[in-house]
Parts: structure tokens; sequence; C-alpha cells
């Protein structure tokens, strides 16, 4: 049996940090504290037993390589990456780069897209798979908010994951290859891939090949970095569930660095409401002792902002009160 790790323990030496390791098949209170433990003090934390079968996250990981193994030209078929495509060191709108490439794909219900036509040789086998992949991580972030829900003592369960429910949810998939950066000239380990920011969305749910990459940042320029870990999802606090919970949650600032040696490829589903929802906290969340610190506001309003500024800002402080 795997048990829960508590507590994560800093390695100043190795500069490493376990995450807290959730077990969801532990009972469900215990799974709640730990999640909500783990939110407050990083924002992030791992899950394993999390129901999501092996052979579809295999699928899922078998689609990226066979796309990103494809030359230049037959991937920018599948050009341009906003809102959804195929995209190569430009990140955003306003001039962000990083040593990456990667695929932005539609996660919401149906996500049925004619960009699969550019991705695959098999567009019905694409479609399929996309579908299945994130319906299962769909499924594991409804859970994952509705524990939490049950942790704070928000009576309605539903009040995060019914977001991520709704058809018309905003959901997007992101698979990132980080080729490898080492070059004769030079001589440095890795090199930014994807930019130090914060998620703008509720939830992130992410897995990675075997090769290390993720750091957060629990202190201004202090990285941490994150472990691989193949068998496990790695799940963070996006910026509109510390809204969500008044603050209570952290949307810890992250980046992705290469390896000089081995290509790494990571999937990120990024759980998000529909353009018309208010990201408002529960009444529960608000008390005397910890009043309201974020204005009302809309997820297109506050995506809006997102694609208005660089990668790194914090955009959440323009909606605080
Ligand atoms: C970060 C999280 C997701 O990867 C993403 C990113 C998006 C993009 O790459 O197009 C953003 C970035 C992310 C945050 C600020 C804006 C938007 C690039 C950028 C400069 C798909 C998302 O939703 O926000």
């Amino acid at each position: 049996m795997v048990v829960a790790t508590p507590r994560p323990i800093r390695n100043e030496k190795s500069l490493s940090i376990d995450l807290p390791m959730v077990d969801l098949s532990a009972e469900r209170s215990v799974v709640s504290q730990l999640i909500v433990k783990a939110c407050e003090e990083f924002g992030f934390f791992k899950v394993i037993n999390h129901g999501v079968p092996p052979e579809t996250i295999a699928k899922m990981e078998e689609i990226g390589h066979s796309f990103f193994a494809k030359p230049v030209a037959q991937k920018k078929q599948a050009t341009p990456a906003s809102p959804f495509g195929y995209g190569c060191k430009n990140i955003g709108l306003n001039g962000d780069m990083g040593e990456v490439e990667y695929l932005l794909l539609n996660a919401s219900p149906p996500s049925i897209s004619q960009m699969s036509l550019h991705i695959s040789n098999d567009p019905s086998h694409f479609r399929c798979t996309v579908r299945q992949y994130t319906e299962e991580v769909r499924r594991l972030a409804c859970e994952i908010l509705e524990v939490m829900a049950e942790g704070l003592g928000v009576p309605d369960a539903w009040a995060f994951s019914g977001m991520i429910r709704d058809v018309d949810s905003d959901c997007v998939l992101r698979l990132n290859h980080y080729p490898p950066t080492l070059s004769d000239r030079d001589t440095s380990n890795s090199k930014v891939g994807f930019g130090e920011h914060s998620d703008p969305q509720i939830l992130t749910i992410l897995t990675s090949n075997d090769v290390g990459g993720l750091q957060i940042s629990l202190q201004d320029g202090v990285w941490i970095p994150v472990s691989p870990d193949p068998s496990a999802f790695c799940v963070n606090v996006g910026d509109a569930l510390q809204v969500m919970t008044n603050g209570r949650f952290k949307s810890v600032r992250h980046r992705a660095m290469t390896n000089s040696q081995r290509s790494r490829m990571s999937m990120a589903y990024f759980a998000a409401p529909p353009l018309n929802a208010w990201i408002v906290a529960p009444p529960v969340m608000v008390t005397p002792d910890t009043p309201s610190l974020y204005r009302a506001f809309t997820w297109a309003e506050y995506k809006k902002a997102a694609y208005s500024l660089r990668l790194g800002d914090s955009r959440i402080d323009l909606f605080s009160k």
C-alpha cells in the first residue's frame, strides 16, 4: 500500500522538494485534509491511485511524440497556436519566448477541431484519444475540486467542480515538448523552456515523462525542482481557485527548464470555467476575520487581462480590492 506523505521534505543539498503525495484511494477525510494543507502551503501536490487508465495516458503521449517527431514544415501546418494549434518558441501574444514547442488543444467537450487534420495522419484516432484523455482528467479534476470543497467546509460540493462540468467550460490541453539543449558552444546545462508564471485557470493537472524540468517558486527568486514522476499527476492551484478560496489556496509561480541531454514532454490539462462564469469566493470563505480580497469578475475578463500581459506579469493583483 502506498502511504500519503503528509509533510514534504525540503532537501537543501540537492535543492529538490518532495511535494505532498496524495493517495486518492485513501479515506476521503484524510485525502481532503492533505489536499487543503498542500494547497495552502505549496499550491502544488501529486496524486497517485487517480483512476486514469495508464493506457489512456500512454495513447495521448504517443500522439504527442509522433506529432513532435514530424518535420517542422509539417508541424507548421497546424499553426497558429492561438487560440489552438502548434507553436514553437513563441508563447502568448506579447513577445515571450522559450525553448519549447507545443500543441494547444481545446479540451472542452465536444472537442472536435479541424486542426486534427494537420496534427495526425489519422484524425479520427486523434480526436478519440484527445476526447478519452480529456474526459479522464476532467473527471479527476472534478473529483479533486469536490474533495477540496469538502475540506474547506463549502456546503455546495459542486461549488468549484460545477464550472468544469459545465458544457461551456473553457478547458485547454497543452502538450509541451522541450528538446535537449546541449550544444558544442554552450556548456550551460539547461535553459528556460517555459518562463516563470502562474496558471490563470482553476486547476492544472500535469503529467510528464521521467525527465525533470518543473520548478516552483515559494519565495521570490528561489527555484525548487520538482522530481519527475510519470506514475503520478502533479496538480496545482490556478489564479481562479486562489480567488475562489479568497486567497486561502495559493496559485504558485512555476517554470519549466530544459534538460541538456534528454527531451522532456509534459501534458497539462487546464481546468477552466465558462467564459461568462463569475469568479467569486463562496460565502463561507469570506468572514469578518478573512474579508473579501478580490472584486467580482468573469472568467472572460480575467482571460482578457492574462492575454494582454506578459507571461511573468502578476495579473491577479489587478483584481484585488
Ligand atoms: C499559462 C498557462 C497555460 O499554458 C496557458 C498559457 C497562455 C499561452 O501560452 O497562450 C498564456 C499563459 C498561460 C499566461 C499569460 C498569457 C496566456 C501566455 C501568456 C503570455 C495556455 C494559459 O491559459 O495561460
